[in-house]
């Protein structure tokens, strides 16, 4: 053992003091403003809930009939009709109220900040309680007080690490019985959700159950994923956590951009999380500008095959390696599997084949046996394509869905499996350039010596999968900025008594608009594990939208020459700190992307609420 008698104590515990989250960067985090939307401000400047009244806005169901047949009170009393907020104007705030808050899904930034907002809104004169796990928590009746010291604590910080989360989905009765039965138990006047689409079903669900039992409990919702689905056109431009989750990514792509024409020798493989919508994935490319971006909604609407997707990725390697460029990065959605065509089918024959002998093929002990049990049960083309898929992929699409009857794409390695075909026809298009090189129809014109060059070329891929490292992220400017603001708009409607809303922020460049949409205005009916179920849209990439015809047109370009930009790390303050998503500016036909406007910049003291 080394003599360490010369490390100063001093220096030793400097070190120990950044325990429990306290590192420089940690500490300088939560004294950061945030940005608040006027009408949270009182003539003084002072923060205090709004007061929300029919706007001129509404929002129909996609299905009246069946929206009005699962949820007939809450359409009943909201109508259709979107609620917009307005300043308070020096009315009599509302006082003795408790609102309970649960986070609930997969984490994303800002989940912290929506809890400083809420404890914000409802002021010292409510009780703002927390629910640990998520719905299984709700469901348990894990329920405890927060404090303002608490919250001023986790304000700015990353995660949801505070309550913790789960996805247990509401549908059992006896699962009802026990969301009334914390309700009751612990005088609850207002619960707030803060989910993604399967949580915010959830919290229309419960809004209905608990109006229908006479329970006076409001339900509101808070869009959070960052897959960036939950979004609602220009009334919900984006959830909350994607813009950090995005821009992390986008540094660590950015970064690998770098490494390719470095090494001068890697093709950067990236699977991007987003589970179904391909959100996160055309922000990181206009963001980064590799060389390959798979985006799934045009796969599946051009119908590609994967032999089409290998053929397309092959063909731009092809060129950039007759150009003399033998690496860059391509960046692959999580949820592509389930857009190719012929996988879609599998994936539904097996959903409808799982959903109607779950038990069966639960009980079975291996992977050989499951086959053996649903080859058969399959049709001829969906059997051949799962017995020639790799192993792994193969258990990944049996595997059990998540309780909302999700496939559970962010374990599936379909990187792995473009990887592997590539790296074949590659080695083909080596061993027979004669066949693919030259003169004549569908052949790719080159000089001998550029085909020389070409065959002495080697392929080297690496292979990576982001997805984790983002969610947790200390939120961006934006997203603490926007989180904030969530917190104050569900507090301001729970205080009113509004249920069966979702909590919205809208127009980023104008100071921000607060309103609150019917949620049984969201629902639709989808799928899952075989069956119909209504649950909230998801928004996945419009071929037709800015963001993508954007991409669509510089693409070339960005396969043909390496163009990449490395956004690097992200900017916590200073002039890149002001940044929103791309892809929210061009769709929501913003001047400019690097400068986010939520209002009032505000030193939150959460600690007074302690008095
Ligand atoms: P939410 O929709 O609940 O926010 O989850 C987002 C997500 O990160 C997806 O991108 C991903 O497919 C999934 O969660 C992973 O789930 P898990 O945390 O259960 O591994």
């Amino acid at each position: 053992m080394a003599n360490h008698k010369n490390i100063s104590t001093d220096l030793v515990s400097k070190i120990s003091d950044t325990e429990g989250r306290h590192s420089l960067f940690e500490d300088a985090s939560r004294k950061l403003t945030v940005q608040v939307c006027r009408v949270f401000l009182d003539k003084e400047g002072n923060i205090a809930p709004a007061r929300f009244q029919a706007s001129n806005l509404t929002l129909p169901a996609k299905n009246q009939e069946r929206t009005e047949k699962a949820f007939p009170l809450t359409v009943a009393r909201h109508k259709n009709v979107i609620l917009e907020g307005r300043p308070a104007n020096g009315q009599p705030g509302i006082t003795g109220k408790r609102v309970a808050v649960l986070f609930s899904g997969g984490p994303a930034a800002g989940g912290h900040n929506v809890l400083a907002g809420l404890k914000a809104g409802l002021g010292k004169h409510n009780t703002l309680l927390g629910i640990k796990r998520g719905p299984k928590g709700l469901i348990q009746g894990d329920v405890f007080e927060v404090s303002g010291r608490a919250a001023q604590n986790f304000l700015n910080t990353g995660g949801f690490d505070f309550l913790g989360t789960d996805r247990t989905k509401i549908k059992s009765q006896q699962q009802f019985e026990n969301v009334k039965e914390t309700v009751l138990n612990n005088r609850i006047d207002g619960l707030v959700v803060v989910g993604g689409d399967d949580s915010n079903t959830n919290a229309a669900f419960i809004a209905e159950y608990l109006e229908k039992e006479g329970v006076p409990c409001s339900v509101v919702g808070i869009p959070k994923t960052i897959d960036g689905d939950m979004a609602v056109g220009k009334f919900l431009p984006i959830s909350f956590g994607y813009d950090t989750a995005t821009k992390v990514y986008a540094e660590l792509v950015g970064n690998l951009t770098q490494d390719a024409a470095s090494a001068v020798k890697y093709y950067h493989f990236v699977k991007l999380m987003g589970r179904t919508a391909s959100k996160i994935t055309l922000e990181v490319a206009l963001q980064t500008k590799p060389a390959v971006t798979l985006i799934s909604e045009e796969i599946a609407e051009k119908d590609m095959s994967i032999d089409q997707i290998v053929d397309y990725i092959v063909h731009v390697m092809i060129h950039r390696r007759l150009n003399g460029i033998n690496h860059g990065v391509i960046l692959i959605p999580e949820g592509l599997i389930e857009f190719i065509p012929e996988m879609k089918k599998l994936i539904s024959e097996l959903n409808r084949v799982l959903a109607e002998y779950e038990t069966d093929i639960k009980d079975l002990p291996t992977l050989k046996n499951k086959q053996e049990f649903i080859y058969p049960l399959l049709s001829p083309q969906s059997a051949q394509l799962m017995a020639s898929l790799p192993e792994e992929i193969e258990e990944m699409l049996v595997l059990d869905r998540d309780d909302h009857g999700n496939v559970k794409v962010s374990q599936i390695e379909t990187e792995k499996l473009l990887i592997e075909k590539i790296r074949y026809k590659m080695s083909e298009v080596k061993r027979h350039t004669g066949k693919y090189f030259g003169e004549g129809e569908g052949k790719i014109p080159a000089t001998p010596e550029q085909i020389e060059r070409y065959k002495s070329e080697t392929l080297s891929i690496q292979s990576h999968f982001l997805g984790y490292e983002g969610r947790s992220a200390r939120p961006t400017a934006f997203d603490a900025s926007f989180t904030f603001n969530l917190g104050l708009t569900a507090a301001s409607l729970v205080l009113e008594g509004k249920t069966g809303y979702m909590a919205v922020v809208t127009e980023f460049e104008k100071g921000g608009r607060v309103l609150a949409l019917p949620l049984s205005g969201l629902i639709t009916t989808e799928m899952r594990k075989g069956k119909e179920e209504q649950v909230i849209e998801k928004s996945l990439v419009a071929t037709s939208s800015p963001s993508f015809q954007v991409f669509a047109k510089c693409r070339d370009k960005w396969a043909n020459e390496d163009l990449f930009s490395s956004p690097g790390p992200i900017q916590h303050w200073g002039p890149a700190s002001r940044q929103m998503p791309m892809l929210v500016a061009l769709d929501q036909s913003y001047g400019d992307y690097r400068v986010f406007n939520l209002g009032e910049e505000k030193q939150i003291d959460l600690l007074e609420m302690e008095e």
